[in-house]
């Protein structure tokens, strides 16, 4: 199986900041608190669309920065929330924490969606921090972060459309002509032991997949030859492009190829034949294929279904080709072929929850010998902390007093007087 990714970096918006202010009023000489809080930060959202079939577009953006919320104002006024950031993945897309590996979300299908990095809530204004004790705090706190990583995309890619016909009549050549996909190409038969996927994009940037497949010789269906294993590829592409070798050298009849590998695809599983077909009419560029050409389309007499003349050795052809299959693929249906396996899968998938915590707090030593706090709870109590109020400074050292830091430190050997780091800052222990 063919696995796309892609790694990409989220972060949710920080929440804004609440603020300190006071009512000024006409004859109130003290108007009591005022400020408002921050808004809340917008999360990064994926969700799936069924119309999407493949990660190209992360390729070209690989940043998703989801907006802040505004600060808070004066007369209580909160700020305005952040917008959330939608993204759009195709169905079946696993995203992945890059640095733990931990799966985040299992989108499958249309409509699915998950918060992939939350937006931070917005801090308090001052207004939030009255007690009968404190009538006039002069303290808010800062906007919560949002949350950033790194997450890998992973996408199994199914092939939209399936190369099907006989060995050595050029589908690798054909794959590697339209798609940047470099399949091994031979005159021998077999050439091609797996299937190889190429991603196309056509110039109007719509996108398919196809899978040139092993070639089919007559019993495949019974497992002679290689094709039979890969069958089960062709069950879930949506568009069966017939390659047929109309150069005749290699002494077959173009006609009876056909009739052979439709008997193949149709006693392996009945439903094959219901996929659309189209036939490519290959290695045009020889001197008999345009005789052969004319025999096999009498032979076909008032089937319906489309011919294209190509040479894949030479390119000619292969634009009409492209369109035609392109076509096709917006107007059949997904075949739902689901096997019971499949289906248990589906069923069973679910979305994980992911916050990344850990401990509250870890303390360990600096070079210096200073103590250096760290820790997901505390570094953001830290950056929620507004240090340019004394109140906001003690409400902090009340918190990690509170969490037990305090008495932790004391337990490491920390004594009056020594250096303890958080992030940027830095204070002094004290009894
Ligand atoms: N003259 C001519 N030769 C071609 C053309 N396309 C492919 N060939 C040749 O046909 C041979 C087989 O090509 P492949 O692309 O490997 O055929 P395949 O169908 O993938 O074969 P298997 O993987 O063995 O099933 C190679 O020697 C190609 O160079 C064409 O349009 N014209
Ligand atoms: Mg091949």
């Amino acid at each position: 199986m063919f696995v796309d990714h892609v790694k990409v970096f989220v972060k949710g918006g920080d929440g804004g900041d609440g603020m300190v202010s006071f009512r000024r009023e006409k004859y109130i000489a003290n108007g009591g608190p005022s400020g408002g809080d921050g808004g809340k930060g917008a999360d990064v959202i994926f969700i799936v669309d069924e119309g999407l079939r493949t990660l190209m577009d992360f390729r070209y953006q690989r940043h998703f920065k989801a907006d802040r919320g505004e600060h808070g104002q004066s007369k209580n006024m909160h700020g305005r929330s952040g917008k959330h950031m939608i993204v759009k993945v195709p169905p079946g897309t696993v995203v992945k924490d890059a640095e733990t590996e931990t799966i985040i979300a299992d989108l499958v299908e249309h409509g699915q969606q998950a918060v992939i990095a939350r937006g931070g809530r917005g801090g308090r204004g001052n207004s939030r921090f009255v007690t009968p004790q404190n009538t006039a705090p002069e303290l808010s706190e800062k906007g919560e972060p949002g949350v950033s990583k790194d997450i890998v995309l992973e996408l199994k890619v199914l092939a939209d459309v399936g190369l099907v016909g006989f060995p050595s009549v050029g589908k690798s050549t054909l794959l590697s002509v339209v798609s940047s996909a470099k399949p091994k190409i031979a005159d021998y038969h077999f050439t091609t032991l797996v299937p190889n996927l190429g991603m196309i994009e056509t110039d109007d940037h719509r996108t398919f997949v196809m899978a040139d497949l092993p070639g089919l010789i007559e019993g495949a269906h019974e497992g002679i030859g290689l094709g039979h294993q890969f069958l089960r590829h062709i069950e879930r592409t949506r568009v069966i492009v017939h390659v047929i070798d109309m150069s005749g050298l290699e002494g077959r009849e173009p006609f009876e190829d056909y009739q052979t590998i439709n008997k193949e695809l149709e006693q392996y599983n009945m439903r094959l034949t219901e996929r659309p077909q189209i036939i490519v009419a290959n290695k045009m560029d020889m001197p008999d294929a345009q005789e052969n050409l004319e025999i096999f389309k009498e032979a076909l007499g008032d089937e319906e279904i489309q011919v294209f003349p190509i040479s894949a050795l030479t390119r000619t052809g292969l634009d009409p080709l492209l369109y035609a299959i392109l076509d096709l693929l917006e107007t059949t249906p997904e075949f739902p072929m689901l096997t019971d396996a499949d289906e248990e899968e589906a069923s069973n998938s679910v979305l994980y929850k992911h916050e990344t915590t850990g401990p509250d707090f870890i303390i360990s030593r600096d070079d210096d010998g200073a103590f250096m706090l760290s820790g997901y709870t505390l570094e953001r109590l830290f950056q929620m902390t507004d240090f340019n109020f004394d109140q906001s400074v003690r409400k902090f050292s009340r918190q990690m007093r509170g969490m037990g830091i305090d008495e932790a430190l004391r337990e490491r050997g920390a004594k009056n007087g020594d250096i303890v780091r958080i992030m940027s800052y830095e204070f002094e222990f004290l009894e």
